[in-house]
C-alpha cells in the first residue's frame, strides 16, 4: 500500500525547540528550588505541557494543588513564547523544507501532528504556516501521545486512511502514538531511544522520497 500523507511532528523534527522550553523550565525549577538538568528535559520530550510539570515537579518532591500548577504552567510559557516569539526561518532543521516540497510536488499530503498549544505561532515565525495542507496540535486534541488522537486527527482533516499515512516522531511517546493509530513510524534521533519505530534517521536531510517508497514497500510488505 502506498504513502499517501506524511505527518511531522514539530519539535525536534521540523525545528528545535527543546532548548527554548529547557530555558523557559529551567527559569521556573530555579524559581522552586528544583534542581533541574538538561538529561532531565529528555524526558519531557514529546510530552504535554502538564504531564511535563508533572514530571518537574516528582523530580523536585514537589507537591502542588490545581492551581499551583496552573500558574507554574502559565509563568512557564509565558517564558517560552517570548523564546519562540524571536524565532526565524533560519532554525528550520536541515532537510526539512526540501522533503516537504518533494511531496507536495509528487502529491503526498503533509500535516503536523504535534503536542504543542504553540505550533501555531512557531510555524508563522519560521514561515511554513502556508506549506501543510492540515494542523493537527495541542489545541484541539485532549489526549496526549502515545495517544493516537492527534495523528488520527491529522488523517481525519486530510482524509487520507491511517493505514496510507507515515509519521515522522522524535519522542518516544510519539512514535508509540503513530503506531497506536495504525501508522508506518520513522523515528528522527537515536535507533536505541526510539527502538518501536520502523526505521531511524537522524534528520529530515536523510530522507527523500525514493528513499520512503524503498522503505513503504519493505515495512508494508
Ligand atoms: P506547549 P511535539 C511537544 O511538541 C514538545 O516536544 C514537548 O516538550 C512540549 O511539552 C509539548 O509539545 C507541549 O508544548 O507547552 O508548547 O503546548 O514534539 O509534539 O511537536
Ligand atoms: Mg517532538
Amino acid at each position: 500500500m502506498q504513502t499517501s500523507a506524511c505527518i511531522f511532528d514539530l519539535d525536534g523534527v521540523i525545528v528545535d525547540t527543546a532548548r527554548y522550553h529547557f530555558l523557559a523550565w529551567k527559569r521556573l525549577t530555579d524559581q522552586l528550588g528544583i534542581h533541574f538538568t538538561e538529561e532531565d528535559n529528555e524526558r519531557l520530550k514529546g510530552v504535554s505541557r502538564i504531564a511535563s510539570l508533572d514530571i518537574i515537579l516528582e523530580i523536585g518532591k514537589v507537591n502542588a494543588d490545581e492551581n499551583q500548577k496552573h500558574e507554574y504552567a502559565t509563568r512557564k510559557n509565558k517564558w517560552y513564547v517570548e523564546y519562540i516569539s524571536k524565532m526565524t526561518p533560519d532554525e528550520i532543521l536541515p532537510g526539512s523544507l526540501a522533503f516537504i516540497k518533494e511531496l507536495r510536488n509528487a502529491g503526498i499530503r503533509v500535516a503536523i501532528g504535534s503536542a504543542s498549544k504553540n505550533t501555531p505561532m512557531i510555524l508563522e515565525r519560521v514561515g511554513i504556516s502556508e506549506l501543510f495542507d492540515a494542523v493537527a496540535d495541542g489545541n484541539i486534541v485532549k489526549r496526549a501521545k502515545p495517544d493516537p488522537e492527534v495523528f488520527l486527527k491529522a488523517a481525519e482533516l486530510l482524509d487520507i486512511e491511517p493505514q496510507r499515512c507515515v509519521v515522522f516522531e522524535d519522542a518516544v511517546a510519539g512514535v508509540q502514538a503513530a503506531l497506536n493509530a495504525g501508522m508506518m513510524c520513522i523515528g528522527i534521533g537515536s535507533p536505541g531511544i526510539l527502538k518501536k519505530a520502523q526505521f531511524v534517521i537522524s534528520g529530515l536531510n536523510e530522507m527523500n522520497l525514493m528513499k520512503l517508497r524503498i522503505l513503504e514497500n519493505e515495512i508494508r510488505s
